[in-house]
């Protein structure tokens, strides 16, 4: 059911673009998400929201979601309506996972900070929320009223003045979004919601309508149209990542239970077919264990048939490695989106990993989890790029701006070296601001 790459005889290679901590990346099991065979679909849907607005974005409502819509934005009784009818598990449920999101990301806010550099002369860095942000929400087969939680609680808690969803008109649903995540918006308090999906969602964020303000900032998972719209308006608008099919990664040795393995690697590929999910392990008895318990626990789950396919998929495996070290280096090579350690001494193995979105350490933190309720989010880097970004979190709405603060004692004190660097890099008039404070010379 899941392939295995045996790389326990490989040789420790050394580190270049292509292979990271010594091992070679591609022979790691890994999908491409190909954006770029999108993009030129995509742009002329940018290009038509970009001039007529909300017109072309019911035409897009009518051909791609069989929806019939006047406007775009969700009537405030809708919202009220939904959040009314939401089952009051689902609701309990969903407060539980809001009230733990904003426990942590309150705590993200850095304070601002402020160096004297010289006497006179201070750099501080103010951090700032930015404006306004559109927040995309997947919809048909993917209706994730947490990913509505996990955008909209950090960029609250950075203080963002303006929040607005976009979700994917629904024909179930009169043409209105999926009725829990319109609740979910509801229940925290987000009144702006547009029924409108895809790539033309990140153009409404990007270049505004007559219904909805144009955005700083597009966050929110999404397929490859979503990705391929972000990737073309990055620059006019602020993006979190361009979201691939999410990823479990399980580093595991023989103290695992592959009961708890086997079915965390299946809670992951019930995403997608494009799903990863690898199980890396020196031990094959714990591949053997949890290759059958995959068998079984696959033959009584409900959506079989998309988890098998991500499971034989090529972006899925049971890496054998030589031992932990090995094991270690190989899952930073990969970058996984969300990492489990299951070994013996799991913090501290943990604490050993450089490259992942979130690590889940031990028996009792699977990612599911942190999906729902840990307090974590879920909005983590996919396609390897853990090895250079982050997940969301209360940074990504908000900007550190520089503010410079020198004196005229202390502007004198370094207005030679600033005049012999703009002197070097043929830039005179740079040097010539500083000289114009001080009758056109350098002061001595
Ligand atoms: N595992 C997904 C998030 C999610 N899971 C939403 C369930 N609902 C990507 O981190
Ligand atoms: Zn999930």
């Amino acid at each position: 059911m899941i392939s295995r790459i045996d790389l326990r005889d490989s040789a420790p290679s050394v580190t270049d673009g292509t292979r990271a901590h010594g091992v070679d990346r591609s022979l790691l099991p890994r999908a491409e998400l190909d954006v770029e065979a999108v993009l030129e679909k995509v742009r002329p849907i940018c290009e038509d929201v970009r001039h007529r607005g909300t017109a072309a974005l019911v035409d897009y409502a009518a051909r791609f979601d069989g929806c019939a819509l006047e406007r775009t934005r969700v009537p405030a009784e809708a919202l009220r309506r939904a959040l009314a009818e939401l089952d009051p598990a689902v609701r309990a449920a969903l407060e539980e996972s809001i009230r733990r999101a904003r426990v942590v990301h309150r705590e993200q806010r850095g304070a601002d900070s402020s160096v004297r550099v010289v006497p006179g002369g201070t750099v501080a860095e103010r951090w700032v929320p930015v404006e306004r942000v559109g927040l995309y929400v997947p919809g048909g087969r993917a209706v994730y009223p947490s990913s509505v939680v996990m955008n909209v609680v950090p960029a609250q808690e950075a203080g963002v003045d303006s929040l607005a969803v976009a979700s994917p008109p629904q024909a179930d649903f009169d043409g209105l979004p999926h009725p829990t995540v319109l609740a979910a918006c509801a229940l925290l308090g987000v009144d702006e919601v547009h029924a409108v999906g895809g790539a033309q969602a990140v153009a409404m964020f990007a270049y505004g309508t007559a219904e909805c303000v144009p955005a700083q900032l597009v966050t929110g998972p999404g397929n490859v149209y979503v990705a391929a719209a972000k990737r073309l308006l990055k620059g006019r608008i602020g993006i979190d990542a361009e979201a691939g099919p999410t990823e479990i990664a399980i580093l595991a040795d023989d103290t695992a239970d592959p009961v708890h393995v086997a079915a965390d690697l299946i809670s992951q590929a019930e995403h997608d077919t494009l799903a990863a999910a690898v199980l890396v392990t020196p031990s094959e008895t714990l591949a053997d264990a949890v290759d059958t318990e995959l068998k079984n626990q696959v033959a009584a789950t409900r959506h079989q048939e998309r988890i098998t396919e991500a499971l034989a998929g090529r972006q899925s495996g049971t890496v054998l490695v030589r031992d932990l070290a090995h094991g270690l280096a190989v899952v930073d090579a990969y970058a996984a989106e969300h990492l489990e350690i299951q070994t013996a001494d799991a913090p501290a193995v943990a604490a050993r990993v450089r490259n992942a979105g979130a690590i889940f350490v031990g028996a009792y933190a699977p990612v599911s989890l942190g999906d729902y309720c840990a307090g974590s989010n879920h909005v983590l880097p996919t396609g390897g790029c853990a090895c250079h970004s982050s997940g969301l979190s209360v940074r990504s709405f908000l900007r550190a701006i520089h503010v410079v603060d020198y004196s005229r004692d202390a502007l004198a004190e370094v207005t030679q070296q600033v005049v012999t660097l703009a002197e070097a890099e043929d830039l005179p008039a740079h040097g010539a601001a500083l000289k114009a404070r001080f009758d056109g010379k350098v002061p001595q």
